[in-house]
């Protein structure tokens, strides 16, 4: 007892000395008031052992007060009114902390995802040649079309796509490319292509443009080294065997090409067959090839330093075949094998779309912006195969050329058609509806405001003043719609689409 009335005197004292330093107190001031008690340096170590010690002194009716020693400071902190009250506010602030933590993620993962700007309007594809003439030669060119860039701004279009301007014959409207790094000369020059970047990204425009990877021109120097088995480039093309006997080929197989007959050409230079799904003077690469897939890259990074926004990979479904080559099935399983030789009388199931073929090729890889792709399939379901799966990104959207195939334009098969794409895309994918198609003539522009909530009433809504004025609600609720517009006459140019 006497021992901790001894202690109390202590802390006592030095209470006094503080409340009479108007409660600023130093330790020297602590030191010379234990001093002053006549303890030594053995004693202020037991005091100090007293008051951080198991027995608890009473403190009834002294309160804390500011510059309070750390011992005394510990002896107050320790006593439940403090120490509850601090507990409870350390855990709510570690609660507050994790509940932050946890809505931002929940904000991150639930929040719509912002447009890229494919997604914020209609595409204008144009076919140069015959869009606008600039210099009254008879071919439409690259200057024609940075002259009308103020016609397409006028019709609220965000990208411009323009089909093949390679050096490259006129077969097959220019995709036989015989260098994929040169501006045909019909359309101008490279710095024309330049200027016309420029011009288009000062409109606010953006640029995709036609790539074809499945094949060349026979003119193209990769064939040329390819046919004299020159080096890498012997395998760069698609050889077989075969025979040649009396003026008639013998192929490897039954393929046939696109435009009838066999797909399979002697090369007597070679004296092999050569693959072609298209014209015999468009050679198919082997796209198996590393040495092909990087010259495509190669080819890409080309153009994306030249400032273009993304590409357009053609006939994609026609990339691989199968490495067995295996005979086709006939559609009519009793016709003569000899007597066919039109592209519709074969079943395409190891020349298109090869499943574990096409997937092996990531193909988003060579495009850091945009690429969409023409694979036109024959089902909805195969052609939006080329979305990808939703760990293997591949197209940022396969071109959808379904409402342009319609025999009979009516809403129900509008309907339909919508309907199919839309429950047959993957989920999160970004559908576009191509709305007139570009292997034909003249075509009225109509633009579809299309409405992705209407089949997905979880998804995004509502329009906003910084998105496109194609979400205009047709069924009172929208996003925007990455449309397609063919033009291909300029003379015939529509008057811009009015929009509410
Ligand atoms: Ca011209
Ligand atoms: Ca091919």
């Amino acid at each position: 007892m006497a021992e901790d009335k001894s202690k109390r005197d202590s802390i006592g004292m030095n209470m006094k000395g503080c409340q009479t330093n108007n409660g600023f107190v130093h330790n020297e001031d602590i030191l010379e008031q234990t001093s002053d008690t006549g303890s030594s340096a053995d004693n202020l170590q037991h005091s100090n052992t007293s008051i951080l010690g198991s027995q608890e002194p009473d403190f009834k009716g002294v309160q804390p007060y500011a510059g309070m020693p750390k011992e005394v400071l510990f002896q107050f902190s320790g006593q439940a009114r403090y120490r509850i009250p601090r507990e409870i506010l350390f855990w709510l602030a570690v609660a507050s902390v994790l509940v932050l933590i946890a809505a931002t993620v929940a904000i991150i993962v639930l929040s719509p995802k912002c447009l890229d700007w494919w997604q914020e309007g209609p595409m204008y594809q144009i076919y140069p040649r015959s869009f606008k003439d600039s210099n009254k030669d008879g071919n439409g060119d690259l200057k024609g079309i940075q002259d009308k860039l103020d016609y397409i701004t006028a019709l609220n279009v965000k990208t411009v796509w323009i089909t093949s301007f390679y050096k490259s014959s006129l077969k097959d409207f220019r995709y036989g490319v015989e260098d994929f790094r040169q501006v045909d000369s019909i359309f101008g020059t490279m710095e024309d292509f330049e200027n016309l970047v420029a011009a288009i990204h000062d409109k606010g425009l953006k640029l995709i443009i036609d790539f074809i990877p499945n094949h060349t021109s026979d003119k193209h120097t990769w064939f040329q080294l390819s046919r004299t088995r020159t080096g890498k480039y012997t395998d760069y093309y698609i050889w077989h065997d075969c025979t040649h006997e009396n003026g008639t080929t013998v192929p490897p197989n039954n393929w046939l090409s696109v435009y009838g007959n066999s797909s399979w050409h002697f090369d007597e230079v070679r004296n092999q067959c050569y693959f072609h799904q298209f014209m015999k003077e468009q050679p198919d690469l082997n796209f198996r090839n590393p040495d092909v897939q990087e010259e495509i890259k190669e080819i890409l990074r080309f153009w994306l330093t030249k400032g273009v926004d993304g590409f357009s990979f053609d006939a994609v479904k026609f990339l691989l075949e199968a490495k067995h080559l295996r005979d086709e099935i006939q559609v009519n399983k009793t016709q003569i094998p000899d007597t066919v030789t039109q592209y519709s009388e074969l079943y395409h199931d190891f020349t298109t779309t090869q499943v574990g073929g096409m997937h092996d090729i990531p193909l988003d890889q060579y495009s850091t912006e945009f690429m969409g792709t023409e694979a036109y399939a024959e089902t909805i379901d195969r052609t939006v195969m080329y979305y990808g799966l939703p760990f293997i990104q591949e197209a940022d959207f396969p071109f959808n050329n379904y409402l342009t195939m319609l025999d009979t334009v009516s809403g129900n098969s509008v309907y339909e058609v919508i309907t199919s794409w839309m429950e047959n895309m993957p989920e999160g994918k970004w559908p576009n509806w191509m709305v007139s198609p570009h292997a034909s003539t003249v075509h009225n522009v109509l633009l579809l405001p299309l409405q992705e909530n209407r089949w997905n009433p979880g998804g995004g809504g509502g329009c906003s003043e910084s998105r496109s004025r194609h979400c205009t609600p047709v069924w009172s609720h929208s996003v925007a719609q990455a449309g397609v517009w063919w033009h291909d006459l300029g003379s015939l140019q529509p008057s811009p689409p009015k929009f509410k």
